[in-house]
Protein backbone atom coordinates (compact mmCIF):
# COMPACT_ATOMS: atom_id res chain seq x y z
CA UNK A 1 0.00 0.00 0.00
CA UNK A 2 2.97 2.90 0.59
CA UNK A 3 4.30 1.72 -2.13
CA UNK A 4 1.36 2.23 -4.11
CA UNK A 5 0.43 5.39 -2.76
CA UNK A 6 4.62 6.74 -3.27
CA UNK A 7 4.48 5.76 -6.89
CA UNK A 8 0.99 8.07 -6.76
CA UNK A 9 2.07 10.52 -5.22
CA UNK A 10 5.28 10.65 -7.30
CA UNK A 11 3.62 10.67 -10.50
CA UNK A 12 1.15 12.69 -9.79
CA UNK A 13 3.99 15.33 -9.73
CA UNK A 14 4.94 14.73 -13.35
CA UNK A 15 1.17 13.69 -14.70
CA UNK A 16 0.80 14.89 -18.56
CA UNK A 17 3.40 17.32 -18.20
CA UNK A 18 4.40 18.38 -21.42
CA UNK A 19 6.77 16.40 -23.55
CA UNK A 20 9.71 18.65 -23.78
CA UNK A 21 9.20 19.66 -19.50
CA UNK A 22 9.49 15.91 -19.13
CA UNK A 23 12.23 15.22 -21.23
CA UNK A 24 14.39 17.52 -18.86
CA UNK A 25 13.32 17.10 -15.61
CA UNK A 26 13.26 13.21 -15.89
CA UNK A 27 16.41 13.00 -17.05
CA UNK A 28 18.05 15.45 -14.48
CA UNK A 29 16.19 14.11 -11.75
CA UNK A 30 14.51 17.44 -10.69
CA UNK A 31 11.98 16.58 -7.45
CA UNK A 32 9.17 18.85 -6.27
CA UNK A 33 9.26 20.92 -3.34
CA UNK A 34 6.26 20.85 -1.24
CA UNK A 35 3.52 17.76 -0.43
CA UNK A 36 3.06 15.09 -3.14
CA UNK A 37 -0.60 14.55 -2.75
CA UNK A 38 -2.18 11.20 -3.85
CA UNK A 39 -4.86 10.64 -5.73
CA UNK A 40 -7.86 8.28 -6.32
CA UNK A 41 -5.66 5.22 -6.78
CA UNK A 42 -4.59 5.52 -3.32
CA UNK A 43 -8.18 6.49 -2.37
CA UNK A 44 -9.55 3.53 -4.39
CA UNK A 45 -6.82 1.07 -3.10
CA UNK A 46 -7.11 2.23 0.82
CA UNK A 47 -11.05 1.04 0.37
CA UNK A 48 -10.46 -2.08 -0.93
CA UNK A 49 -7.41 -2.64 1.66
CA UNK A 50 -10.12 -1.45 4.30
CA UNK A 51 -12.64 -4.14 2.76
CA UNK A 52 -10.02 -7.04 2.71
CA UNK A 53 -9.03 -6.25 6.18
CA UNK A 54 -12.80 -6.30 7.21
CA UNK A 55 -13.78 -9.40 5.28
CA UNK A 56 -10.49 -11.57 4.29
CA UNK A 57 -12.12 -11.36 0.72
CA UNK A 58 -13.74 -8.85 -1.67
CA UNK A 59 -17.27 -8.17 -0.68
CA UNK A 60 -18.86 -6.55 -3.53
CA UNK A 61 -21.30 -4.56 -2.03
CA UNK A 62 -18.92 -3.44 0.67
CA UNK A 63 -16.45 -2.08 -1.61
CA UNK A 64 -18.37 -0.34 -3.30
CA UNK A 65 -19.87 1.53 -0.59
CA UNK A 66 -16.64 2.00 0.63
CA UNK A 67 -15.57 3.39 -2.78
CA UNK A 68 -18.65 5.50 -2.81
CA UNK A 69 -18.21 6.49 0.78
CA UNK A 70 -14.65 7.92 0.24
CA UNK A 71 -15.51 9.47 -3.04
CA UNK A 72 -18.41 11.49 -1.18
CA UNK A 73 -16.01 12.63 1.71
CA UNK A 74 -13.26 13.93 -1.07
CA UNK A 75 -14.33 13.92 -5.03
CA UNK A 76 -11.15 15.93 -5.70
CA UNK A 77 -8.89 13.58 -6.35
CA UNK A 78 -8.80 13.41 -9.62
CA UNK A 79 -11.26 10.54 -10.48
CA UNK A 80 -11.22 9.14 -13.70
CA UNK A 81 -14.33 10.63 -15.53
CA UNK A 82 -17.05 8.17 -15.63
CA UNK A 83 -15.96 7.29 -12.07
CA UNK A 84 -18.04 10.84 -11.10
CA UNK A 85 -21.00 9.24 -12.07
CA UNK A 86 -20.26 5.77 -11.03
CA UNK A 87 -19.29 6.52 -7.82
CA UNK A 88 -22.43 9.29 -7.15
CA UNK A 89 -25.11 6.68 -8.40
CA UNK A 90 -23.66 4.17 -5.81
CA UNK A 91 -24.01 6.15 -2.77
CA UNK A 92 -27.56 7.40 -3.82
CA UNK A 93 -28.29 3.96 -3.58
CA UNK A 94 -28.54 2.17 -6.86
CA UNK A 95 -27.19 -1.45 -7.59
CA UNK A 96 -23.25 -1.34 -8.69
CA UNK A 97 -23.34 -3.98 -10.79
CA UNK A 98 -26.77 -2.13 -13.31
CA UNK A 99 -24.47 1.25 -12.99
CA UNK A 100 -21.13 0.29 -14.02
CA UNK A 101 -22.48 -1.95 -17.18
CA UNK A 102 -24.24 0.87 -18.09
CA UNK A 103 -21.19 3.06 -18.43
CA UNK A 104 -20.06 3.94 -22.39
CA UNK A 105 -22.83 2.77 -23.58
CA UNK A 106 -23.33 -0.58 -22.05
CA UNK A 107 -19.57 -1.43 -22.44
CA UNK A 108 -18.17 -0.82 -19.31
CA UNK A 109 -15.13 1.11 -18.77
CA UNK A 110 -11.98 -0.02 -20.15
CA UNK A 111 -10.28 2.14 -17.82
CA UNK A 112 -6.98 1.52 -15.85
CA UNK A 113 -8.70 2.12 -12.54
CA UNK A 114 -8.93 -1.53 -11.35
CA UNK A 115 -5.70 -2.12 -12.02
CA UNK A 116 -4.65 1.06 -10.22
CA UNK A 117 -5.75 -0.21 -6.93
CA UNK A 118 -5.54 -3.77 -6.82
CA UNK A 119 -1.77 -4.23 -5.65
CA UNK A 120 -2.43 -4.54 -2.11
CA UNK A 121 -4.76 -7.14 -3.07
CA UNK A 122 -2.40 -9.36 -4.75
CA UNK A 123 -0.12 -9.42 -1.60
CA UNK A 124 -2.63 -10.28 0.59
CA UNK A 125 -3.64 -13.64 -0.80
CA UNK A 126 -0.21 -14.04 -1.84
CA UNK A 127 -0.33 -17.77 -1.06
CA UNK A 128 -3.11 -18.63 -3.56
CA UNK A 129 -2.34 -17.37 -7.27
CA UNK A 130 -6.18 -18.85 -7.91
CA UNK A 131 -7.57 -16.77 -5.14
CA UNK A 132 -5.51 -14.06 -6.36
CA UNK A 133 -7.02 -14.04 -9.69
CA UNK A 134 -10.43 -14.80 -8.59
CA UNK A 135 -10.70 -11.59 -5.67
CA UNK A 136 -9.12 -9.51 -8.55
CA UNK A 137 -11.88 -10.16 -10.91
CA UNK A 138 -14.34 -9.69 -7.93
CA UNK A 139 -12.48 -6.49 -7.08
CA UNK A 140 -12.62 -5.11 -10.86
CA UNK A 141 -15.98 -5.47 -12.09
CA UNK A 142 -17.69 -3.18 -8.95
CA UNK A 143 -16.47 -0.26 -10.90
CA UNK A 144 -15.16 -2.08 -14.55
CA UNK A 145 -17.52 -4.02 -16.23
CA UNK A 146 -14.98 -4.20 -19.73
CA UNK A 147 -12.92 -7.02 -19.80
CA UNK A 148 -10.01 -5.46 -21.02
CA UNK A 149 -9.99 -3.37 -17.57
CA UNK A 150 -10.68 -6.75 -15.38
CA UNK A 151 -7.37 -8.39 -17.71
CA UNK A 152 -5.26 -5.27 -16.58
CA UNK A 153 -6.60 -6.21 -12.92
CA UNK A 154 -5.36 -9.34 -13.10
CA UNK A 155 -2.24 -8.96 -14.53
CA UNK A 156 -1.97 -6.34 -11.65
CA UNK A 157 -2.41 -8.06 -8.78
CA UNK A 158 -0.68 -11.40 -9.83
CA UNK A 159 2.74 -8.92 -10.00
CA UNK A 160 2.22 -8.38 -6.87
CA UNK A 161 1.40 -11.75 -5.44
CA UNK A 162 4.75 -12.83 -7.51
CA UNK A 163 7.18 -9.90 -6.28
CA UNK A 164 6.16 -10.66 -2.49
CA UNK A 165 7.00 -14.52 -3.40
CA UNK A 166 10.57 -13.36 -4.98
CA UNK A 167 9.89 -14.48 -8.45
CA UNK A 168 13.07 -13.00 -10.85
CA UNK A 169 12.79 -10.18 -12.55
CA UNK A 170 13.58 -12.80 -16.20
CA UNK A 171 10.64 -14.92 -15.57
CA UNK A 172 8.37 -12.27 -14.37
CA UNK A 173 5.99 -11.09 -17.40
CA UNK A 174 5.99 -15.38 -18.35
CA UNK A 175 4.62 -15.80 -15.38
CA UNK A 176 1.96 -13.32 -14.87
CA UNK A 177 0.93 -13.83 -18.61
CA UNK A 178 0.26 -17.12 -17.40
CA UNK A 179 -2.35 -16.31 -15.16
CA UNK A 180 -4.19 -13.58 -17.78
CA UNK A 181 -7.09 -14.19 -19.23
CA UNK A 182 -7.27 -13.63 -23.27
CA UNK A 183 -7.00 -10.27 -23.93
CA UNK A 184 -5.50 -7.28 -25.26
CA UNK A 185 -3.77 -6.85 -22.27
CA UNK A 186 -2.19 -10.61 -22.44
CA UNK A 187 -1.03 -9.93 -25.76
CA UNK A 188 0.99 -6.89 -24.86
CA UNK A 189 2.28 -8.51 -22.34
CA UNK A 190 3.53 -10.79 -24.19
CA UNK A 191 4.92 -8.64 -26.69
CA UNK A 192 6.80 -6.69 -23.03
CA UNK A 193 8.18 -9.96 -22.32
CA UNK A 194 10.25 -10.08 -25.84
CA UNK A 195 11.56 -6.82 -24.60
CA UNK A 196 15.53 -6.55 -22.76
CA UNK A 197 15.07 -5.33 -19.39
CA UNK A 198 17.94 -2.82 -20.17
CA UNK A 199 15.86 -1.25 -23.26
CA UNK A 200 15.18 2.60 -23.02
CA UNK A 201 11.98 3.01 -21.36
CA UNK A 202 10.69 5.92 -24.15
CA UNK A 203 11.05 3.16 -26.74
CA UNK A 204 9.49 0.44 -24.55
CA UNK A 205 6.54 2.60 -24.31
CA UNK A 206 6.19 2.58 -28.22
CA UNK A 207 6.13 -0.24 -28.85
CA UNK A 208 4.02 -1.49 -26.23
CA UNK A 209 1.32 1.57 -27.30
CA UNK A 210 1.66 3.66 -23.92
CA UNK A 211 0.98 7.06 -23.26
CA UNK A 212 -2.47 7.50 -26.17
CA UNK A 213 -5.04 6.42 -23.56
CA UNK A 214 -5.74 6.17 -19.77
CA UNK A 215 -6.69 2.56 -20.33
CA UNK A 216 -5.60 -0.97 -18.97
CA UNK A 217 -4.54 -2.15 -22.55
CA UNK A 218 -2.22 1.16 -22.92
CA UNK A 219 -0.88 1.47 -18.96
CA UNK A 220 -0.76 -2.82 -17.63
CA UNK A 221 1.98 -4.19 -19.96
CA UNK A 222 4.25 -1.05 -19.99
CA UNK A 223 4.08 -0.62 -15.94
CA UNK A 224 4.50 -4.50 -15.78
CA UNK A 225 7.76 -4.09 -18.21
CA UNK A 226 9.03 -1.15 -16.09
CA UNK A 227 8.51 -3.06 -12.38
CA UNK A 228 9.81 -6.92 -14.22
CA UNK A 229 13.46 -4.22 -15.16
CA UNK A 230 13.58 -2.74 -11.43
CA UNK A 231 12.00 -5.74 -9.47
CA UNK A 232 14.74 -5.20 -6.52
CA UNK A 233 15.13 -1.00 -6.60
CA UNK A 234 11.37 0.61 -6.40
CA UNK A 235 13.34 5.03 -6.82
CA UNK A 236 14.83 3.70 -9.93
CA UNK A 237 12.21 2.04 -10.77
CA UNK A 238 10.09 4.99 -10.63
CA UNK A 239 11.90 7.03 -12.21
CA UNK A 240 12.13 5.13 -15.67
CA UNK A 241 8.50 4.51 -15.25
CA UNK A 242 7.77 8.32 -15.39
CA UNK A 243 10.01 8.34 -17.97
CA UNK A 244 7.39 7.50 -20.98
CA UNK A 245 4.80 10.29 -19.99
CA UNK A 246 0.90 10.05 -20.24
CA UNK A 247 -0.87 9.00 -16.93
CA UNK A 248 2.29 8.83 -14.73
CA UNK A 249 0.40 8.84 -11.47
CA UNK A 250 -1.04 5.01 -12.46
CA UNK A 251 1.94 3.92 -14.03
CA UNK A 252 3.80 4.63 -11.16
CA UNK A 253 1.22 3.74 -8.39
CA UNK A 254 1.65 0.39 -10.08
CA UNK A 255 4.97 -0.40 -10.53
CA UNK A 256 5.02 1.47 -7.05
CA UNK A 257 2.24 -1.39 -5.30
CA UNK A 258 4.66 -4.07 -7.21
CA UNK A 259 7.86 -3.18 -6.02
CA UNK A 260 6.74 -2.49 -3.05
CA UNK A 261 5.42 -5.21 -1.83
CA UNK A 262 8.57 -6.93 -2.27
CA UNK A 263 10.84 -4.30 -1.00
CA UNK A 264 8.66 -2.11 1.10
CA UNK A 265 10.11 1.83 0.96
CA UNK A 266 13.68 -0.04 0.97
CA UNK A 267 15.84 2.68 -0.46
CA UNK A 268 13.50 5.46 -1.12
CA UNK A 269 15.17 8.67 -0.38
CA UNK A 270 14.32 10.65 3.31
CA UNK A 271 12.68 13.99 1.53
CA UNK A 272 10.51 11.29 -0.96
CA UNK A 273 9.12 9.86 1.96
CA UNK A 274 8.61 13.24 3.68
CA UNK A 275 7.15 14.58 0.97
CA UNK A 276 4.72 12.01 0.21
CA UNK A 277 0.88 12.63 1.85
CA UNK A 278 0.41 10.47 4.84
CA UNK A 279 -1.69 7.59 4.49
CA UNK A 280 -4.28 6.65 7.31
CA UNK A 281 -2.81 5.45 10.70
CA UNK A 282 -5.23 2.75 10.23
CA UNK A 283 -2.34 0.89 7.43
CA UNK A 284 0.08 0.57 10.29
CA UNK A 285 -2.19 -1.52 12.30
CA UNK A 286 -2.58 -3.94 9.26
CA UNK A 287 1.27 -3.57 8.66
CA UNK A 288 1.95 -4.65 12.11
CA UNK A 289 -0.47 -7.86 11.63
CA UNK A 290 1.69 -10.77 11.28
N1 LIG B 1 -6.90 10.85 -15.58
C1 LIG B 1 -7.16 10.87 -14.41
N2 LIG B 1 -7.85 11.84 -13.82
C2 LIG B 1 -8.17 13.03 -14.52
C3 LIG B 1 -9.58 12.91 -14.98
C4 LIG B 1 -10.10 14.27 -15.14
C5 LIG B 1 -11.53 14.18 -15.52
N3 LIG B 1 -11.68 14.80 -16.79
C6 LIG B 1 -12.38 14.84 -14.47
O1 LIG B 1 -13.23 15.61 -14.88
O2 LIG B 1 -12.27 14.56 -13.29
N4 LIG B 1 -6.73 9.95 -13.58
C7 LIG B 1 -7.53 8.92 -13.08
O3 LIG B 1 -8.16 8.28 -14.19
C8 LIG B 1 -7.56 6.98 -14.39
C9 LIG B 1 -8.48 5.91 -13.89
O4 LIG B 1 -9.63 5.99 -14.64
P1 LIG B 1 -10.84 5.01 -14.39
O5 LIG B 1 -11.09 4.86 -12.96
O6 LIG B 1 -10.61 3.78 -15.17
O7 LIG B 1 -11.98 5.92 -15.01
P2 LIG B 1 -12.85 5.83 -16.34
O8 LIG B 1 -13.44 7.18 -16.52
O9 LIG B 1 -13.80 4.69 -16.27
O10 LIG B 1 -11.83 5.50 -17.52
C10 LIG B 1 -10.81 6.41 -17.87
C11 LIG B 1 -11.03 6.96 -19.26
O11 LIG B 1 -10.89 5.96 -20.22
C12 LIG B 1 -11.79 6.20 -21.31
N5 LIG B 1 -12.70 5.01 -21.43
C13 LIG B 1 -12.86 4.03 -20.53
N6 LIG B 1 -13.70 3.11 -21.00
C14 LIG B 1 -14.08 3.51 -22.22
C15 LIG B 1 -14.93 2.95 -23.21
N7 LIG B 1 -15.55 1.76 -23.04
N8 LIG B 1 -15.11 3.64 -24.35
C16 LIG B 1 -14.47 4.83 -24.54
N9 LIG B 1 -13.63 5.41 -23.65
C17 LIG B 1 -13.44 4.74 -22.51
C18 LIG B 1 -12.53 7.47 -21.00
O12 LIG B 1 -11.87 8.57 -21.53
C19 LIG B 1 -12.45 7.48 -19.49
O13 LIG B 1 -12.67 8.71 -18.90
C20 LIG B 1 -6.32 6.99 -13.58
O14 LIG B 1 -5.29 7.56 -14.34
C21 LIG B 1 -6.67 7.86 -12.42
O15 LIG B 1 -5.59 8.40 -11.75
Amino acid sequence: MRGLALGDAFGETWFFRPAEVLETALVERWVKDGEWLWTDDTAMALSLLQILDRHDRVDQDALAAAFAAAYAADPYRCYGASMHDVLLAIGQGEDWEAVTRRQFDGMGSWGNGAAMRVAPLGAWFADDLDTVVSEAVRSAVVTHAHPEATAGAVAVAVAAALSVRGVPGDEFIAAVVDRVPDSEVASRLRRADRIASSSDPRHVAGMLGCGKQISAVDTVPYAIWCAAAHLDDLTEALWATALAGGDIDTTCAIVGGIIGARTGLTGVPADWLSSCEPLPAWVDDISDQP
